[in-house]
């Protein structure tokens, strides 16, 4: 993947101060990305130096400078207040334009966990709860843009294991299926990290996009070093059409590590965070094509926001079948 030029595209010094919401933040990363009736957006993740979480949307102002316009107003979940848990933090926002409506994903810190929430956004700005796991500690849920096999369809990441230091993580991606987005159950595991190489924990990337061959994927890997540092890189996998839950090619090597000093030296060091990716083209019948090229917006040592640039033929070429 190739990085932007301007990288990083935003920085703590693009949020515009909401008295007394927003002043002097901390930093703005891991941002959803999403087209959306005719215009780019991001889905920030800003936090204060009270460490709080908020959601803030950018527009983008041009083409291909990667400018972005931060608007000046919070963004919601509204219905999380009513929730019998406590929820601290909403983020990492994945977005998904699904049979016309948009949709975020989002991981919510609660007293009980990490749980995934799905919110609809009708108005253009915030966000309406439509889902909530009561139980299961979760991160990195994701959308598929269409149902398959007439079920909406969500990967997700059960954090079955906890880090040295105490965040707790996982190594498998599942898949889950839905009737009306709202209730869940599992169809079965989908990949699992590789012990002792780049993705030993992993996590969904931005929501899976249709390509000829498959629903093409992006995912961090966490290589943990044993248990001494932990670097967060992104990978790519391709799984099967009408049966996403199986991989038909992953790569072998990370197609982004953090090399930049942005990406080494930060709130957290060595990370590079996919969750939001733009497609240029479809075909006409909105399948991305072997030259789509596809921009991807990454938080960077949760600290800033980065673009890498790569194209479908590119991560395709870059995975490696998978035989089981
Ligand atoms: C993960 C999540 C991400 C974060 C990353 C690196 O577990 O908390 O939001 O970017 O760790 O700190």
């Amino acid at each position: 993947m190739k990085r932007h030029p301007n990288n990083p595209i935003l920085t703590r010094q693009d949020i515009p101060p909401i008295t007394p919401e927003l002043v002097d933040v901390t930093s703005v990363f891991n941002p959803g990305a999403v087209h959306w009736q005719g215009e780019d957006r991001l889905l920030l993740r800003v936090q204060t130096r009270g460490r709080e979480t908020r959601l803030l949307w950018a527009d983008r102002m041009d083409g291909s400078n990667e400018k972005w316009n931060v608007r000046p107003q919070l963004v919601s979940l509204r219905g999380i207040e009513r929730l019998p848990v406590r929820a601290y933090h909403v983020y990492d926002p994945r977005l998904t334009v699904l049979e016309g409506n948009l949709y975020g994903v989002f991981a919510v810190d609660t007293d009980v966990g990490c749980r995934l929430a799905i919110g609809i956004c009708r108005d253009g700005h915030h966000f309406e709860l439509i889902s909530f796991d009561p139980d299961g500690d979760r991160r990195n849920g994701v959308l598929f843009p269409e149902r398959v096999g007439g079920r909406f369809l969500r990967l997700q990441r059960p954090n079955a294991q906890t880090l040295a230091g105490g965040p707790r993580s996982g190594s498998q991606i599942e898949l889950v299926e839905s009737d009306d987005l709202v209730t869940w159950r599992v169809v079965g595991p989908v990949m699992d990290g590789r012990w002792r190489y780049w993705d030993e924990l992993i996590g969904s990337g931005p929501p899976p996009i249709r390509t000829h061959a498959g629903w093409l994927h992006l995912y961090h890997g966490v290589a943990t070093h044993f248990a001494s540092v932990n670097i967060y890189q992104v990978g790519a996998v391709l799984l099967d059409d009408s049966n996403p839950a199986r991989v038909i090619a992953r790569s072998r090597l990370n197609l982004l590590e953090p090399r930049e000093p942005y990406e080494l030296t930060g709130q957290v060091p060595n990370v590079v965070f996919p969750g939001g990716m733009l497609v240029d083209s479809c075909d006409a019948s909105g399948v991305a094509t072997p030259y789509s090229v596809l921009r991807v917006y990454y938080g960077a040592a949760d600290t800033c926001v980065g673009m890498a640039m790569t194209s479908v033929k590119e991560l395709l070429d870059a995975c490696e079948p998978v035989t089981s």
